[in-house]
């Protein structure tokens, strides 16, 4: 394989409280067993593994909702990775290794931060079964995975909570692909958003092709920079079990890798979360590996050459 110019940085980030199951905490080991290094440099990456990064100091934090755990963790996770996302997103692309999905909270944090810095806009693509765009007060579970959407696009309730945001996420700039699981205060609060979200009907009608590029067109036409965030629940549980909130009918396996295909060629994509993998619950590393082959296909692997930017 031809060197290529982008260099690649894994970060682990083993946050598993803001899910209701224990076990994303093995994720990053997962994706690092099934071969994540490998497979990226076997393309012609430059692969640095940064190992691990952990909170050390857990602020005292409660939220007047009682059912809100683990808000604390959340706060130092989301600062850290902020931090991280916002160093580790210049010069290079970074992969976070999750990790439950609170930790999209902290890395769009960071991203958005250097894109602001940078002068371009940041695109945010979220592919899940799930919106994630609960606040503090709406989440019924508790389970701060089912924030960060909300948190990043600068919803109100998280000052005083969360960190203050360096420069939130327009709204009109985020795309969902996936969706099938929206509680009712997540749809009535983004039925008052720009989001773009695209629910499994939609890929059922249209083809996930065509939804993609659209939302590939308009990151182009303003030289954005895309955040890609890949939650396992995104894909069917038949062939990704190993996740805690698996919802029937999700993407098959051609669709998800039309999806890495596509988002490949456009050139467009600088930082990716690899989100709610859980090690615990999967058949033999299935899951795991489904989840490096679909970084392959984004990062480009090919079946036969094509033109770039044939999105
Ligand atoms: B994930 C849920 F009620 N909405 O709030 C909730 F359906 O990161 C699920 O997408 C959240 O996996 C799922 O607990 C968060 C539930
Ligand atoms: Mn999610
Ligand atoms: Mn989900
Ligand atoms: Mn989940």
């Amino acid at each position: 394989t031809e060197p290529r110019n982008t260099r690649c940085t894994l970060i682990g980030a083993p946050i598993q409280v803001g899910a209701g199951h224990l076990g994303c905490e093995m994720g990053p080991s997962a994706l690092r067993t099934a071969g994540l290094h490998t497979a990226l440099e076997e393309l012609g990456y430059r692969v640095s593994d940064l190992g691990n990064v952990v909170p050390t100091d857990i602020p005292d934090l409660r939220h007047p909702n009682g059912a809100v755990h683990h808000l604390a963790d959340m706060a130092a996770w989301t600062a850290l990775l902020a931090e991280v996302a916002y160093r580790e997103s210049e010069g290079a692309m970074p992969i976070f290794l999750g990790g439950d999905h609170a930790l999209s909270a902290g890395t769009v944090a960071g991203v958005a931060r250097r894109a602001e810095e940078a002068g371009r806009p940041l695109f945010v693509l979220w592919l899940d079964a799930h919106t994630d765009f609960h606040t503090l007060e709406t989440t019924q579970s508790g389970n701060l995975h089912g924030v960060p959407m909300a948190y990043f696009t600068g919803r109100e309730g998280f000052e005083g909570y969360l960190p203050p945001l360096a420069a939130p996420v327009d709204p009109a700039r985020v795309c969902m692909i996936g969706i099938r699981s929206v509680d009712p205060a997540e749809r009535e609060a983004l039925a008052r958003t720009a989001i773009t979200v695209h629910d499994m009907r939609m890929i059922d009608e249209h083809g996930v092709g065509v939804l993609l590029r659209s939302f590939l067109e308009k990151v182009a036409a303003e030289d954005g920079m895309l955040h890609v965030s890949l939650d396992v629940d995104f894909l069917d549980p038949d062939i990704a079990p190993g996740v805690g909130t698996t919802v029937p009918g999700g993407a098959t396996f051609r669709e998800a890798h039309l999806v890495m295909e596509m988002l490949h060629d456009s050139g467009l994509v600088t930082s990716l979360d690899l989100v709610e993998l859980n090690p615990f619950l999967d058949e033999r590393g299935r899951t795991a590996r489904l989840l490096v082959d679909l970084t392959g296909s984004l990062m480009g692997r090919r079946v036969l050459d094509r033109p770039t930017r044939s999105f």
